[in-house]
């Protein structure tokens, strides 16, 4: 799902970089890549291509292909607390007006190719996007840390290492319309567009956690994350959900905490200013509007990290889930 480990590469920290051009093309993206001796396709030299150490300008290659109508204000957010956001009006609306939940149509997708113009990249919402602002925002890092920590943004861009790579995002309920006909599920309807690649930039969660002390492995196996919208649903709980600690504080899953999707801040949608990005996850472990990390023994105890977005055994239908689990909600 993510071309991360290979693709991975250290940048510089700073948000809205000048675009330096590479000393070589860079042809991840480029269909006339075999055989010119792009970096990426080289067989064997595959795995030494960081060595110059210089940082692929996708801008240089994709930006072109990026370009889409401006996102506005849409009239059918106005009644709505989502009415300062602006949106891409060639969305698919999926549940009503609110929260928002949606889809670029399939053509329009692909007609961009690998990477997808933020304005239409799907969305799952579980309520109403925080009003952020970047000076203020601070992440919490407690739990079973020896050293809880408030980040600022500030702190978190410039204080550690930034790495920037592209990351397919799907939602667990992408193309579940067409599972809802063979079998009636008590999710809503996706079609095929909730899945969507950008380019994200971030600084990795490990550094971040090894810099606060996790505790031992023995009482300290799971990272929680939370977000900051109230909900609706949930028994008024945030959004969280876990990571286990081994894949939090793995080097080669890339685990990062994102500020930039496609060279500019995160859209309000995708989580301003900053969110989790976990390669090769569901969606729905990427935590949009990120407050709070915790460091814990046990996994998030979070509505919807429990009984939302599950898998389970395929004889369990819509009705007993709801049954035994009191009121599972596939919404994904
Ligand atoms: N805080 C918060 N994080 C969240 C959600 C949410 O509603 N609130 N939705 C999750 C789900 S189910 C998915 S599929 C992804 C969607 O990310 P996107 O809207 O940027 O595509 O965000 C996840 N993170
Ligand atoms: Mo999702």
């Amino acid at each position: 799902m993510a071309a991360s480990v290979e693709y991975n590469r250290q940048v510089s920290a700073h948000p809205w970089p000048t675009n330096a051009q590479p000393k070589a093309a860079f042809d991840l993206f480029s269909s006339s890549s075999a055989g010119n001796g792009g970096r990426r396709r080289s067989g064997a030299d595959s795995d030494s291509d960081d060595e110059d150490g210089i940082p692929p300008d996708w801008r240089s290659l994709y930006s072109p292909r990026l370009d889409v109508e401006p996102s506005v204000k849409d009239p059918r957010d106005e009644a709505t607390s989502d009415a300062w956001v602006k949106r891409h009006p060639a969305l698919v609306r999926l549940t009503g007006k609110h929260p928002f939940n949606s889809e670029p149509p399939l053509p329009r997708l692909m007609s961009h190719g690998f990477i997808t113009p933020v304005p239409l990249h799907y969305v799952r919402n579980h309520g109403a996007v925080p009003r952020a602002d970047w000076s203020t925002w601070t992440v919490e890092v407690t739990g079973l840390v020896k050293r809880p920590v408030k980040l600022t943004m500030e702190e978190l861009v410039t204080g550690f290492q930034a790495v920037e790579f592209p990351v397919t995002l799907v939602c667990a309920g992408n193309r579940r319309k067409e599972q809802n006909m063979v079998r009636q599920s008590s999710g809503f309807n996706w079609g095929p567009g909730a899945i969507s690649t950008t380019v994200w930039r971030g600084v990795r969660l490990r550094d971040v956690l090894r810099r606060c002390g996790v505790m031992g492995a023995g009482v300290a196996s799971n990272v929680c994350f939370e977000g900051a919208e109230d909900l609706p649903g949930g028994g008024g709980c945030k959004y969280g959900t876990s990571l286990r600690r081994s894949v939090a504080m793995d080097p080669a899953r890339d685990v990062i905490l994102a500020y930039m999707q496609n060279g500019e801040p995160l859209a309000p949608d995708h989580g301003f200013p900053v969110r989790v990005i976990v390669p090769g996850f569901i969606g729905g472990r990427m935590v949009k509007w990120l407050k709070r990390i915790v460091v814990a023994c046990n996994e998030s105890e979070s509505y919807y990290h429990y009984r939302d977005n599950r898998v389970l055994p395929s004889h369990v239908d819509a009705e007993l889930a709801n049954a035994e689990a009191g009121g599972t909600s596939r919404s994904a």
